[in-house]
């Protein structure tokens, strides 16, 4: 942690053989350690060219130096880079000589740890960092960037804002005596919640697109032995992931690919035929589809369009979750002769098309992006996490609860709740965190970020 401000280092480009390998270090004070290596001051934010040599004076590298003092670098703190060749062994070579002259190796996630207590960074832009890094589309990488450029804080900081307000306003009548309560403005302060309200689930709505965008959609396909799943995941994946064969019950353990829908990331899971079975193999894969099932965003219910019919769903509403929506696909329509389309019937959303010959794929496929509210991706959309979509769950109930403690008027309930709404509210950004969320985060990270 950045309190001790110890001098820190580690390999900040990818293992492996490149035209350039870069050792990063950070620390309070780096004076000493350039003493040790032998280099005099760089001049900052200036590119010069030296010599490191080893304990015995051997050279080891002639690196670029790039020197970014304290306050004014990533960190906050001194930060130097050596630019090397980047080979496997010599960047090994340089990082334990660095290591040798008063450093310790970084652990993941470090130096963002320290920019982000050193208030160069808050909790939504360091984790942007990752997932700028991490991103597998062009439109992810768009939306972490909004994030790392403070377009996701920006707007719970003005919900912050607002909620400071408003908490002021009501906390002024905190010490009013009972007789003078009659004067609160109960009205004027119910407007307040629920236009904060609204700007909760407006930003909810916003961030769980964001979520889509960064950790993909759950997607589960499911149903009878033979009905096709497993071809439909080679079509999805566009290669022979999954054994598809015309013997009920291929499928038994649990095989999960990840696609991209025109940069849309979907999580795509095949699992075993639902079906009861003697074969405690087959059993065992049927218990796993059914966990697959109760996780699933949205399920993919593939049934034979020969066998298809009302009685065949109601058959398999026994394995289904009431809250985890589906998507029917009747498959093998090459074989009925039914056109491909897709229907919503009762409010079941039925695609007919064919894995054999691809007809109806597009129509699903399309589908699918609709559902992941990432079909016409806004302008704006911004990467975010779980936990953030937690939080502004958890702040939107403080406020939906605090303005029903208005009739009567419970001024200070309704304080407190605000209170809370707050402070939940700093969690994403970062204001108040444990140690414990803090070292979750950050050692997700990969070393040297
Ligand atoms: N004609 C036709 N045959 C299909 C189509 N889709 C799948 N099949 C055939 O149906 C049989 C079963 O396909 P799979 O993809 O293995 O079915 P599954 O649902 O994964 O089956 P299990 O793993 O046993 O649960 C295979 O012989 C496939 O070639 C289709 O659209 N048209
Ligand atoms: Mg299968």
């Amino acid at each position: 942690m950045s309190e001790h401000g110890d001098s820190i280092a580690a390999i900040a480009t990818p293992r492996g053989s490149g035209g350039v390998g870069i050792i990063r270090v950070s620390g309070a004070d780096i004076s000493a350690l350039l003493e040790n290596l032998k280099l005099a001051t760089p001049v900052p934010r200036t590119a010069s060219l030296r010599k490191i040599h080893d304990a015995n004076g051997r050279l080891i590298d002639e690196v670029l130096v790039l020197y970014f003092p304290a306050p004014a670098s990533f960190t906050g703190e001194d930060v130097l880079e050596l630019q090397g060749h980047g080979g496997l062994v010599i960047m090994d070579m340089l990082l334990e000589r660095v290591l040798t002259c008063g450093c310790r190796q970084a652990r993941p996630g470090e130096f963002s740890e320290r920019a982000f207590l050193n208030d160069k960074l808050d909790l939504v832009q360091a984790e942007a960092i990752a997932d700028v890094i991490e991103s597998h589309s062009r439109t992810a990488v768009r939306g972490a960037m909004r994030s790392l450029q403070g377009d996701f804080s920006r707007r719970v900081h003005s919900i912050s804002d607002d909620l400071i307000h408003l908490r002021t306003h009501v906390e002024a009548y905190l010490d009013f005596p009972d007789e003078e309560i009659d004067t609160l403005p109960s009205e004027e302060f119910s407007t307040q919640c629920q236009s904060l309200e609204r700007a909760i689930s407006e930003l909810l709505a916003t961030a769980r697109q964001g979520q889509m965008l960064r950790d993909g959609l759950h997607l589960v396909l499911a149903g009878k032995p033979n009905a096709g799943k497993s071809s439909l995941l080679n079509r999805l994946t566009a290669a022979d992931t999954a054994i598809v064969s015309d013997v009920p019950g291929t499928t038994r353990d649990v095989i999960r690919e990840r696609v991209h829908i025109d940069g849309i990331p979907i999580d795509v899971t095949d699992t075993a035929g639902l079906r009861d079975t003697a074969d405690a193999i087959e059993s065992e894969g049927v218990a796993r589809a059914r966990q697959e099932l109760s996780r699933a965003d949205r399920v993919l219910l593939v049934v034979d369009d020969a066998d298809f019919s009302s009685d065949l769903l109601a058959d398999l509403d026994d394995y289904l979750h009431a809250e985890v929506p589906v998507t029917v696909v009747r498959n093998k329509i090459d074989l009925t002769g039914r056109n491909s389309q897709i229907e919503n019937i009762d409010g079941v959303d039925i695609v007919s098309m064919s894995t054999r010959t691809g007809d109806g794929l597009r129509l699903l496929t399309e589908h699918l992006k609709q559902v992941t509210g990432l079909a016409t991706v806004p302008e704006g959309v911004f990467t975010a996490r779980q936990r953030h979509l937690d939080a502004l769950r958890r702040a939107l109930v403080f406020v939906q609860q605090g303005r029903n403690l208005l009739d009567p008027p419970r001024p200070e309930l309704l304080a407190e709740e605000l209170r809370q709404a707050q402070t939940v509210l700093g969690e994403i950004t970062g204001e108040f965190t444990s140690e414990d969320l803090l070292g979750e985060i950050f050692g997700s990270f990969c070393i040297g970020k």
